[in-house]
Order: structure tokens, then C-alpha cells, then sequence
């Protein structure tokens, strides 16, 4: 297909504007072919910026080494363009949209005028969710990055299908990428161009659009993952009724044959990956993935909520993943037809990350750099990244991709917590479930740029990602609880990272959060214990099923714990945290906090 076989008056005109600004050397239209992929793939192993890996290691895959400054997500550089500054709210970066389409596409002066220059605009129809779902919603991507090209690929449905929708009227997200390094004819290019010092990643919530400068990587490039199926999603789903989260999605089996579907949202590298995707050391239980990181949610006309994954692949974070921790996610990868990003390679074209099963002696490092085991550097980046299509998964459920969706019957909230959280505790009711939804917080990781292990709040683990005001948000997923006749799931908050005093690991996290998962299976079902505390419904000691672990009773009984007077000082840090959002906090919530605290004290 090319351009002049467009029909569609306002696609041709969206294109021609950004061609004209941008003036590429060349405009290719991806069709999702896997021709097409290994042409790119191809050009770019001879740039320099794929290497190519053993075939008979990781068929068909490919490593890139980015810009040592151009490694993960930046909320600072991340912007929610809406008309009023009040609906992007206190948790995100504003401007006027005039003021930064002046900055980013101004004819004369704007960051994208030429960018584009010495470069191919490739033009990536995707879409997210299964092609021709009710659910799911297309978006149009232009990008001067074949990486990008490449993992678009993998990680959506990218089809000349969407485009012949989308020309004959269906709404898209109009997306538009640039890595922001024109090349002067003749000049050479770099293996990974960039524009660190000039990043934007913007979005234009009313009208629908994104625009993304200066950063190649992850998040901030692969326009349909955050900005889109979160940010933009997250707009139209609150206008539609729906949700849009930050949510892996799995299947539980009982060893009866029974089976209930479970969304979990844990902030960025938090674990999403490794729950969807475990494999339980409870005997006869059995978990299936439906998505690692994205859920769209609509109720369906029986008021069951239904939850599709709108993405087509992992990009997963690679330092910890092994046969032990992850052994399906590694089984994904060993299947190939991956892209690997800032891991190390090694000696026989194979990956190397750490905690891997086998360390080699000897590396190439994310830097380039030769490595030694037990030099003491980190040979992959900590926000390596692996990108996987999700059907190679070993344990892909096979109603994966639905276009129905699953039906939900829990949900879980969580983060990184060494102290005073609990292994887990269950919502009274749906207030309190999105209060404690609303209050979730987590050490701070290297998914994002920033300082890791820093204690933030991040609200349904969407702090980075919610395209409108936080507070409207929180009123947003109350108001969803008041539909009539919803079956709502019930509402967990789980801790796989809490710490002894001495610092070790109090749980041992991985396949035995099944243990964890079937008390909440069978409370779905009204049948395992609990008892009520203040904080919640917890489980006694004897509800989880502790068999078989090697754990003493003292941390047992601490991981079940309430530690009343942790949590008497954290209700003053809520207090602080809804502040923020000062008229725009809905009333329930306050309510919630008060009672939470009259509970501490009685
Ligand atoms: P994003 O892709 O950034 O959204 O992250 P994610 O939430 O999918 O995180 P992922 O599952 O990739 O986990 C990130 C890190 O947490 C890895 O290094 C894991 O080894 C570690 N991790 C995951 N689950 C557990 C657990 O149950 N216990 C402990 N201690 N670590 C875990
Ligand atoms: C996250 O940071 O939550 C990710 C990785 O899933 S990225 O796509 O880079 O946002
Ligand atoms: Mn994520």
C-alpha cells in the first residue's frame, strides 16, 4: 500500500502536514508483514543497531544498546496537554496544548520542523486489542525509528486491515514519534540516535493525539503501550464508562477444574510480569496469562465486567527473570522473534542479564565493555528489557485474545513495601477498596528515571500514566461501583516485598503467591478465613496454605500482622497525599480515612 491509495480525507491531510513538517527522505507504510519485519530488521543490523543473535539460542532475535541517556521512562519530560490545566490534574505535567504545539510543530522554529531529515517515516496502522474486537481501539503511529518499527510489530496488531477501517471512518489515536536526529547528507548516524537533552512525550486528551520527541526507548516511543492504551485510554474511558489500567490479567485453576480471572495492578517493575505469568508450587493449582501490564474493562449487558489485553507482546523487564523466578517468561524468549534492550551478550551471541541462572565468566556488557564475573558491575542495565510476542508465551491462556474479554472476579493492588504492609488484605467493601486502591504507594524502581527505592504514593499504580486529573479518577472508579446491577470484583491488596528487621525477605514471592491467590479464590467463593482488623479483612495464620515452605512461624505470624502503630503514622502521609488534590478528592474518600482511623484507635 501507498500513499496515494489513502482514501480518507483526514488521514491524507494528517499525513501530509506531518510529512511536510518533518520532511523524511522516504515514507513507508508498514502492513505487518513478517517480510516487512525482517527488511527492517535487516537494515537495521547493518546500521548497527540490531545485533543479530544466535539462531540456535534465540531464533530470529535481535539486541540493541540504547543511548547510556536514553534508558527508561521520563515523568518529567511527560506532559498532559489539555485545554485546562485543572484536568491534568496535580499529579502530572501540564501545559497549554497551543503552547506546546508552538514548542514541538511550529513551521519555522518547532523541535519537529526537519527532524525527520535523512531519515524513512515509516506509517505503523495498530491496533490495540484483537483486530475487528468491540473492544478494542486503532491508532496510527508515524515514526523515523526502525527499532521502533520492529517492536510496534510485536508488541500490537499492526495491519493494513486498521488502516482500510480507519479509512473508511473508524476513529483512531493519531500518534507521532521522532527521535529528534535529523542527519546532514553524508553525515554518519549513531547506533542509537536520540535527543536527550530535548525530550517531550505530550498528550492531547480532547483531541485525541500523541506526540513523542527525542527518546527511542520503551514507554516513551512505542506510542501504543503508556501513552495510548493508559493515558489517551484512560481519557476516553471515563468518558465511556469503562477502565483503563495498569493491570496484568491471569487465569486461576483450582485443582477442581474451577476457574476465576484476576487483575493485579502493581506499579512498574513491581512484579505484573511474574504473577501473570507463574508457575504455582501449590499442588494441582494452574495460572494462565491473558495480559502482563494493560487492562481494558467494560461491564457487559449481564453486568459482568469483562477485561481484554489490548497488547500483543511483553516488553518485560529482563534483571531477575530466570528458569527459578520466571521460567515461562525465559521459555518466551527462548522461542525467539525477540528484540533484547541493554542486556549484556555473550560469547556464543546469546543474552545475559542479571540473575540469570548461569553467569557467565566472561561478556560484553550494555556499555560495550568487556565483563568478568564478579567484577561488581552490572553487566545489563536494570531496566533491560525483553520484547516477546505474547502467543509464544508456554501458559498463554487460549481465550487470550476474546474479543469478548474475561470475566473478573478480583482485583489486586500492590507495590514495593518493606515494612507494615501485609502479605495480604481484602477491601471491607468497594469504598474501601478503591480507598486502599487510591493510597497504594511503592519504592521507587528503574522502570523511570529518578532516584529507585524512594517511598512515593502511586495510586493504582497509575500515577505516571492517568491522562486526566487523579481526583476525577478516584470519583471515577467509585461511580463505577454504583452501577446498577454490576457484579463487582472484590478488591485485595497484596505485599510480596515486605522485610524482617534484619533485613531478609519475609516471603518468598514467585510461584508461592498461588498460596496467596487461592485464599482470595476461595474467598471469592465466601469459604476461606479471615479475621477483621482495621486495616481490612486478613487472613488467620491457618487460612493460607503455608505447606510445604521452609518459613518460622515468627514470620508467618509478622507477614499477617498489624503493625497498628506503623499504620497510625502512615494516616497522617494520606492526609498529605489527598491534599494535593484538594476539591477535586471525592468525599467518600475522606470518609474512608476517617474511619480507617477510628478504627486504629478504638
Ligand atoms: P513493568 O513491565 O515495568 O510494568 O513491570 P512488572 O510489574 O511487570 O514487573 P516484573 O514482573 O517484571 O518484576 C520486576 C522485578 O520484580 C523483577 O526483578 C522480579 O524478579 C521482581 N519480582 C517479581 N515478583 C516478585 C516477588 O514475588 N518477590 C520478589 N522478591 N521479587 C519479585
Ligand atoms: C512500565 O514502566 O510500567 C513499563 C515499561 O511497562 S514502559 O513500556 O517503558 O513504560
Ligand atoms: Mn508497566
Amino acid at each position: 500500500m501507498e500513499i496515494k491509495d489513502l482514501k480518507n480525507e483526514e488521514v491524507k491531510a494528517w499525513l501530509k502536514g506531518w510529512i511536510d513538517l518533518c520532511t523524511p527522505d522516504e515514507v513507508v507504510i508498514c502492513d505487518g508483514s513478517q517480510e516487512q519485519y525482517d527488511k527492517v530488521a535487516n537494515g537495521l543490523v547493518k546500521a548497527g543497531v540490531f545485533i543479530k543473535l544466535n539462531d540456535d539460542k534465540k531464533p530470529n532475535s535481535y539486541a540493541a544498546r540504547s543511548d547510556v541517556k536514553d534508558v527508561a521512562r521520563v515523568e518529567s519530560r511527560t506532559f498532559i496537554c489539555s485545554e485546562k490545566q485543572e484536568d491534568a490534574g496535580p499529579t502530572n505535567n501540564w501545559m497549554a496544548p497551543s503552547e506546546m504545539r508552538r514548542i514541538l510543530c511550529n513551521a519555522e522554529s518547532g523541535l519537529y520542523k526537519g527532524c525527520m531529515k535523512g531519515r524513512t517515516m515509516y506509517v505503523i496502522p495498530f491496533s490495540m486489542g484483537p483486530v475487528s474486537s468491540p473492544i478494542s481501539k486503532y491508532g496510527i503511529e508515524l515514526t523515523d525509528s526502525g527499532y521502533v518499527v520492529c517492536n510496534m510489530m510485536i508488541m500490537t496488531r499492526v495491519s493494513l486491515a486498521v488502516l482500510e477501517a480507519i479509512d473508511k471512518g473508524r476513529e483512531f489515536v493519531k500518534c507521532v514519534h521522532s527521535v529528534g536526529s535529523p542527519l546532514e547528507p553524508g553525515q554518519a548516524d549513531t547506533c542509537w540516535p536520540c535527543n536527550p537533552d530535548n525530550r517531550y512525550i505530550t498528550h492531547f486528551p480532547e483531541t485525541r493525539e500523541i506526540l513523542s520527541f527525542g527518546s527511542g526507548y520503551g514507554g516513551n516511543a512505542l506510542l501504543g503501550k503508556k501513552c495510548f492504551a493508559l493515558r489517551i485510554a484512560t481519557v476516553q474511558a471515563r468518558d465511556e464508562g469503562w477502565l483503563a489500567e495498569h493491570m496484568l490479567i491471569l487465569k486461576l485453576t483450582s485443582p477442581e477444574g474451577e476457574v476465576k480471572y484476576v487483575a493485579a495492578a502493581f506499579p512498574s517493575a513491581c512484579g505484573k510480569t511474574n504473577l501473570a505469568m507463574m508457575e504455582p508450587t501449590l499442588p494441582g493449582w494452574k495460572v494462565e496469562t491473558i495480559g502482563d501490564d494493560i487492562a481494558w474493562m467494560k461491564f457487559d449487558a449481564e453486568g459482568q465486567l469483562r477485561a481484554i489485553n489490548p497488547e500483543a507482546g511483553f516488553f518485560g523487564v529482563a534483571p531477575g527473570t530466570s528458569m527459578k523466578s520466571n521460567p515461562n517468561a525465559m521459555r518466551t524468549c527462548n522461542m525467539g522473534n525477540a528484540v533484547f534492550t541493554n542486556v549484556a551478550l555473550t560469547e556464543d551471541g546469546d543474552v545475559y542479564w542479571e540473575g540469570m541462572d548461569d553467569v557467565p565468566d566472561t561478556c560484553v556488557d550494555w556499555l560495550r565493555r568487556p565483563w568478568k564475573k564478579d567484577s561488581g558491575v552490572k553487566a545489563a542495565h536494570p531496566n533491560s528489557r525483553f520484547t516477546v510476542p505474547a502467543r509464544q508465551c508456554p501458559v498463554i491462556a487460549a481465550e487470550w485474545e476474546d474479543p469478548q474479554g474475561v470475566p473478573i472476579s478480583a482485583f489486586l493492588f500492590g507495590g514495593r513495601r518493606a515494612s507494615v504492609v501485609p502479605l495480604v488484605n481484602e477491601a471491607l467493601s468497594w469504598e474501601h477498596g478503591v480507598f486502599l486502591g487510591s493510597t497504594t504507594a511503592s519504592e521507587k524502581t528503574a522502570a523511570a528515571d529518578g532516584k529507585v527505592g524512594e517511598l512515593r504514593f502511586d495510586p493504582f499504580a497509575m500515577l505516571p500514566f492517568c491522562g486526566y486529573n487523579m481526583g476525577d479518577y478516584f470519583a471515577h472508579w467509585l461511580k463505577i461501583g454504583t452501577k446498577k446491577g454490576a457484579k463487582l470484583p472484590r478488591i485485595y491488596y497484596v505485599n510480596w516485598f515486605r522485610k524482617a528487621p534484619d533485613g531478609h525477605w519475609l516471603w518468598p514471592g514467585f510461584g508461592d503467591n498461588s498460596r496467596v491467590l487461592k485464599w482470595i479464590f476461595d474467598r471469592c467463593d465466601g469459604k476461606a478465613e479471615a479475621r477483621e482488623t482495621p486495616i481490612g479483612n486478613l487472613p488467620t495464620v491457618q487460612a493460607i496454605d503455608f505447606s510445604g515452605l521452609d518459613m518460622s512461624e515468627e514470620d508467618k505470624e509478622l507477614l499477617l500482622s498489624v503493625d497498628a502503630e506503623g499504620w497510625k503514622a502512615v494516616v497522617p502521609e494520606i492526609k498529605k497525599h489527598y491534599e494535593k488534590f484538594g476539591s477535586k478528592l471525592p468525599a467518600e474518600l475522606v470518609k474512608q480515612l476517617e474511619a480507617l482511623e477510628k478504627r486504629l484507635n478504638a
